[in-house]
């Protein structure tokens, strides 16, 4: 039946749409994509419908599962002409809401997880072309057997997909040494909010002819464009790798031994967690605790080469002062030690549905930030505090902010970061979850320009209405 035109949106604009009727969209989507593929039965869209934490949910107008790059621009022509807002989704492992639907918005969610084809390696450029629905571990292994490998990681490998991961700006664990998402895209497909294609998967490592399209879109959240295939840049596999734990005492000695560390060119992860974080870990998965004795302060590292990184990391090692270190070599023993760090966020999840709040600080601000948060939570919520330290990233966890105390907590501790000149967000993005902190880290001028693409790129404003930028 039409159902009005939820309040704060525009009236679909084309006159073959005078209200917003979701039946006749279904039928027109269902002719696109197939019936099989526009979901609107509750119990298939609530998987769509909530973050993996569970603190944003919402209701779809419809799911519609796209199948290549043409379903996607014939989908997103229907959902423009009928003035109907679209929520981009790939893995749905977002933690700032930007690929759910809001509760009364009246989102279409359109998920891209069926353009999961991945491509022959071109090994002379060390590129691959992948659809946006590719998990990040299928490229993983896709890749390996050609030599090379894809330099960004992160915990959620198993169910990310590259599109999101494009849309974010992904960073995870190996930024130290091959850079956030940006730095491994060569070029992308995308189709804008009318249905426009753009093309530009060509790779070239040298192409200087105007605006960088590609860069402008990847970490656009889903508010400019959807991307539908990239080409990565992939990087030689190391195949010498090496992990340790390191137990320190202070967060300072953290971030000295980081300094030590910097200078091993096998350097691809300095990883941080603390003792709070570690015993929720421990009791969640039931791992054993991986010293005798509780640090206050954990540093995950990996060095890896083609010959064995083992003893100038533990040159480097030795001076780490009072604290005890595993070292591991065989892949089991190291994914032992990386699960104490990967395994906190579903450790977290488990215990609650946590406030997050991911921020950047300079490395010099870090240990006052954080001996300062007490003061600045004043016991609203209890922090688990853990991220990739090389970075300056933090992911600050809050479990038991009462509602009435979340705005006002994410409000104190985003003023604080920005403060001492860090970012708001470090690698999850703005999402709906920051929108409103925006201008805590960009100036006027630099709101106003992204305010002038959005309106340029999407002038009906239906891609992911209210993520990045509010109102
Ligand atoms: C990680 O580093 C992810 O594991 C998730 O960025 C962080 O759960 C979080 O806050
Ligand atoms: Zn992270």
């Amino acid at each position: 039946a039409p159902s009005p035109v939820p309040p704060g949106r525009r009236a679909p604009y084309d006159e073959e749409w005078p209200t917003v009727d979701t039946d006749r969209l279904a039928q027109r989507l269902s002719a696109v994509v197939g019936p099989a593929h526009v979901l609107r039965d509750p119990a298939l869209c609530a998987s769509y419908e909530t973050d993996f934490t569970g603190r944003y949910r919402g209701r779809a107008r419809l799911v519609v599962r796209p199948g290549d790059t043409a379903q996607v621009a014939q989908v997103l022509r229907l959902c423009h002409a009928a003035g109907v807002p679209v929520v981009a989704q790939g893995g749905n492992t977002g933690l700032v809401g930007a690929s759910v639907p809001t509760p009364d918005g009246g989102e279409v969610v359109l998920s891209l997880r069926r353009l999961d084809c991945i491509g022959d390696v071109d090994p002379a450029a060390g590129q691959v072309t992948v659809g946006a629905g590719v998990v990040l571990s299928d490229l993983h292994r896709h890749v390996a057997a050609y030599g090379l490998q894809f330099g960004v990681d992160l915990a959620a490998r198993d169910s990310a997909t590259l599109g999101g991961m494009i849309a974010t700006n992904a960073g995870g664990e190996r930024v130290v040494r091959y850079g956030t998402t940006r730095a491994n895209v060569a070029g992308l497909e995308a189709v804008l909010a009318d249905g426009t294609v753009l093309d530009r998967l060509a790779g070239l490592p040298k192409d200087n002819t105007g605006y960088d399209l590609t860069g402008l879109l990847i970490g656009s959240e889903g508010t400019l464009a959807v991307v539908t295939r990239a080409r990565l840049r992939l990087v030689p596999r190391l195949p010498e790798r090496v992990t340790a734990l390191v137990g320190l005492d202070s967060l300072r000695a953290a971030l000295d031994l980081v300094a030590r560390l910097r200078v091993l060119d096998s350097l691809e992860l300095a990883e941080f967690f603390m003792a709070e974080g570690l015993a929720l870990v421990l009791e969640t998965t039931g791992l054993p605790a991986p010293f005798r004795t509780a640090y206050p302060v954990y540093l995950l590292v990996e060095c890896a080469g083609r010959r064995d990184p083992a003893e100038e990391l533990a040159d480097v090692l030795d001076g780490a002062g009072p604290g005890e270190t595993a070292v591991a070599l065989a892949d089991a023993d190291r994914r032992r030690l990386t699960a104490y760090r990967e395994r906190h966020t579903e450790s977290i999840n488990a215990a609650g549905v946590p406030l997050k709040l991911d921020v950047t600080l300079p490395l010099a601000e870090l240990p006052g930030f954080v001996a300062e948060l007490p003061r600045v939570l004043a016991g609203r919520g209890r922090p688990y505090l853990f991220g990739h330290l090389a970075e300056g990233n933090l992911h600050v966890n809050l479990l038991d902010v009462a509602a009435e105390d979340e705005e006002a907590v994410t409000s104190a501790v985003l003023q604080r970061v920005a403060a001492v000149g860090g970012s708001i967000s470090a690698e999850h993005g703005v999402g709906r979850a920051k929108a409103r902190h925006l201008r805590l880290s960009r100036s006027e001028a630099e709101i106003a320009v992204m305010r002038s693409v959005k309106a340029a790129l999407d002038p009906q404003g239906v891609l992911n209405p209210g993520v990045v930028l509010d109102g």
